[in-house]
């Protein structure tokens, strides 16, 4: 079928397609930086630690920032849509101070590289994220929650530097930047008290955010459920997160591996809007754990979208990506989940929404099980189609990225 057959379709339904292909190139995602190298960064890691882990040994991982670089602008030139990139401290081009100076000593230039790249590429923003984690510092474990007050201390300053860092960004780039604040701390074990380190986090937290540029700088909060080797107790809970957020104004970030396995963060987001502006979001793919395995267009995905846009909320749920394997090509990776993403917001976009809750509010359930079995069958491959088209792509990424696979990853031994 056509674009044009498919949007007379469309217009049965009363969707009409062209609407929805203005509203998808609208919406910015957040694109990380981490998927590259194995949330490895650019300060010399050997190791990822902080209860996350990737699994694989693909060949082609990137080994220094320009090859990093390389391959991001790649990835970014193969995703539809409108983007911004993601970046984590632990990215810093520190130059001939590698290695002498740390975390707590991180400055805007040494991200200098990064604006440059993002202007280079067209792309709306940079995001950021201070690196809590695979570093020697954590002690047991712990960072901003630490009983050690010089470890604590080294953590808040880091936190300070970046939130110094991302007002830079921001300004620089004439787009807000969305920090977001995740720390790994917590148990193995069942600890004795579980009160005190959370006091000591949102104490750090408190320090962190006193006086930070609010006309460009949006703190986020993400919370989580456990990491490996921290299975009985974890700091940053999704209670502790969301009550800190909710009281000191900030935006919390839902990232949907981040929740027992019951648990939807679809539900989660219309529940939010109730009560904060913006909420922000890590789209990941949970499979049995926290395992982020690459976004693909399933189920909970759609449904995360869905709830965005009926909720009319594409401007207030900032969408950012987060995964990592090392299992597959990282840059098919990188571009299948980005484009995951863009086709669910387009599905969305796509439904009879308003048709379908009206029949939800005048109690017509018969009628809107049909209509929500009913679109599930139409052409929405023709639109998606069409959507690439207008963004200069199209659906094979596939050969051009194992020509790039042959041509240049094969050559990192
Ligand atoms: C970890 C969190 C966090 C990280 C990134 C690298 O469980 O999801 O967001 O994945 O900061
Ligand atoms: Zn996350």
């Amino acid at each position: 079928m056509s674009y044009q057959e498919a949007k007379k379709t469309y217009a049965q339904f009363g969707v009409n397609t062209d609407a929805a292909l203005q509203a998808l190139k609208a919406v910015p995602i957040s694109v990380h930086c981490w998927q590259g190298d194995d949330v490895l960064g650019f300060e010399g890691a050997q190791t990822l630690t902080g209860g996350i882990q990737t699994t694989g040994n693909y060949p082609g991982r990137a080994r220094t920032p320009e090859e990093l670089l390389a391959d991001y602008a790649f990835a970014l030139s193969l995703m539809p849509g409108k983007k911004r990139i993601n970046v984590h401290a632990s990215y810093a081009f520190l130059g001939a101070e590698r290695g002498k100076i740390d975390r707590d000593q991180y400055r805007p230039e040494h991200f200098a590289p990064w604006v440059k790249f993002a202007k280079e590429h067209g792309v709306e923003g940079i995001d950021f994220n201070p690196t809590f984690f695979a570093h020697p510092k954590m002690k047991d474990g712990l960072t901003l929650s630490s009983p050690d007050e010089a470890i604590r201390a080294f953590w808040v300053e880091h936190g300070r530097r970046c939130m110094e860092i991302a007002a830079y960004l921001g300004r620089e780039m004439g787009s807000p930047c969305l920090v977001n604040l995740w720390i790994p701390d917590g148990y193995k074990d069942v600890p004795a008290d579980r009160l005190s380190p959370r006091l000591r986090y949102a104490k750090s937290l408190d320090e962190i955010l006193k006086g930070y540029d609010k006309k460009w700088v949006i703190p986020a909060l993400e919370s989580k459920v456990f990491g490996i080797g921290v299975e009985s107790y974890t700091v940053g809970s999704n209670e502790f997160c969301q009550n800190y957020a909710a009281t000191r104004g900030i935006c919390s970030l839902l990232d949907n591996g981040h929740y027992h396995p019951t648990e939807v963060v679809s539900d989660k987001i219309p529940a939010m809007l109730c009560f904060h502006d913006r909420v922000a979001l890590h789209v990941s793919r949970p499979v049995r754990w926290d395992s982020d395995h690459v976004v693909i267009f399933e189920d909970e995905l759609k449904e995360i979208c869905k709830e965005i846009v009926r909720s009319d909320a594409l401007q207030r749920v900032m969408i950012a990506l987060d995964y990592f394997d090392a299992s597959i090509n990282r840059v098919f990776a990188w571009v299948t989940g980005q484009r995951s993403v863009e086709k669910a917001l387009l599905y969305a976009l796509l439904l009879p929404n308003e048709e379908m809750k009206a029949a939800q509010e005048k109690g017509e359930f018969t009628r809107l099980m049909y209509l929500q079995e009913r679109v599930k069958m139409l052409p929405f491959g023709d639109v998606w189609e069409e959507y690439l088209k207008q963004c200069k792509l199209d659906e094979n990424y596939f050969d051009a990225i194992a020509a790039y696979e042959s041509k240049i990853l094969k050559e990192r031994r």
